[in-house]
């Protein structure tokens, strides 16, 4: 029987590459996003060349009802999820902390933060019942170390890494592996988003270097989650060659 992976935030860049990769390898996908057109495509094109089965569930992450009804409406045949890959996720702005919009650093807490617990609660039962499952957390490497500027994402990409971990022990009882996955620079949509649509600012931040591809941190998603049952990778940073961590860039001019 498929397994199936239910990914937040599958509209764009890891979420989606992630959905591309799970559905050649023939996993079911239960795939969530705000944007509902995206996420209609996506379950057109993979079916249409991989054949695979798509539940789409189009709600905003920060909105705890919104979460909770959403995975109520999981059909029955559809509740017996393998992986959550919580990846869901943004930054808003890169400014001194006392320059910083409190309503970005909402956004960003909301989301990265509560979005992830709320998804996780609300999807922990269909695993806890049959004692078993796995949950994928898309942390960063602005949750190693904190960076100028990177002030409130940085401490939500920290608190991923605490609550994968909190996760990890508090799990152990229902048989439940809990990963933490950090990448750094990854060619995403994510910079356009974080610098409101100045693509110039946004194409800046890969000058130089060449970073991560979404089909990067997927393949290591699938690897991951395809470890036998009594293997499970705890805590990996996944960067491009020519990064270290948050600081250490080696740019070519
Ligand atoms: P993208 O902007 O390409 O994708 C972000 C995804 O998150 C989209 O599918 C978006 O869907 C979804 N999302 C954002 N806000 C919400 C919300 N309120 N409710 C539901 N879904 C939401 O960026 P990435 O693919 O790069 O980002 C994915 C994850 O990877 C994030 O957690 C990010 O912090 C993390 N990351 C990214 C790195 C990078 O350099 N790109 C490096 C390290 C970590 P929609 O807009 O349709 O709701
Ligand atoms: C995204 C990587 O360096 O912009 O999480 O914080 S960085």
């Amino acid at each position: 029987m498929s397994k199936t992976i239910l990914i937040t935030g599958a509209t764009s860049g890891i979420g989606k590459a992630c959905a591309e990769k799970f559905a050649a390898a023939g996993w079911k996908l239960i795939i969530t996003g705000r944007r509902n057109e995206r996420l209609q495509q996506i379950k057109a094109d993979l079916n249409r060349e991989f054949g695979t089965d798509i539940l789409t569930l189009c709600f905003d992450i920060q909105d705890k009802n919104a979460v909770f009804a959403a995975v109520d409406t999981i059909p029955q045949e559809w509740r017996q999820v393998d992986v959550l890959l919580n990846n869901s996720g943004l930054a808003l702005g890169r400014d001194y902390f006392d320059e910083a919009d409190i309503g970005d650093w909402d956004i960003m807490l909301n989301t990265n933060v509560h979005g992830l617990v709320y998804m996780s609660r609300a999807v922990l039962p269909l695993m806890i019942q049959k004692q078993q499952g796995h949950i994928i957390n898309i942390g960063s490497t602005a949750g190693k170390e904190v960076y100028e500027k990177g002030n409130m994402y940085c401490a939500t990409k920290h608190a991923v890494d605490a609550i994968s971990k909190a996760m990890r022990i508090d799990l152990l009882r229902h048989n439940i592996k809990v990963t933490a996955l950090h990448p750094g620079a990854a060619e995403t949509e994510f910079s356009q988003v974080r610098f409101k649509g100045d693509t110039e600012k946004a194409a800046a931040v890969y000058d130089g270097f060449t970073p991560l591809q979404p089909e990067d941190i997927a393949s290591t998603v699938f690897y991951c989650a395809c470890l036998p049952a009594h293997v499970c990778i705890n805590d990996l940073v996944i960067t491009c060659t020519q990064q270290a961590n948050s600081f250490y860039m080696n740019k070519k001019s």
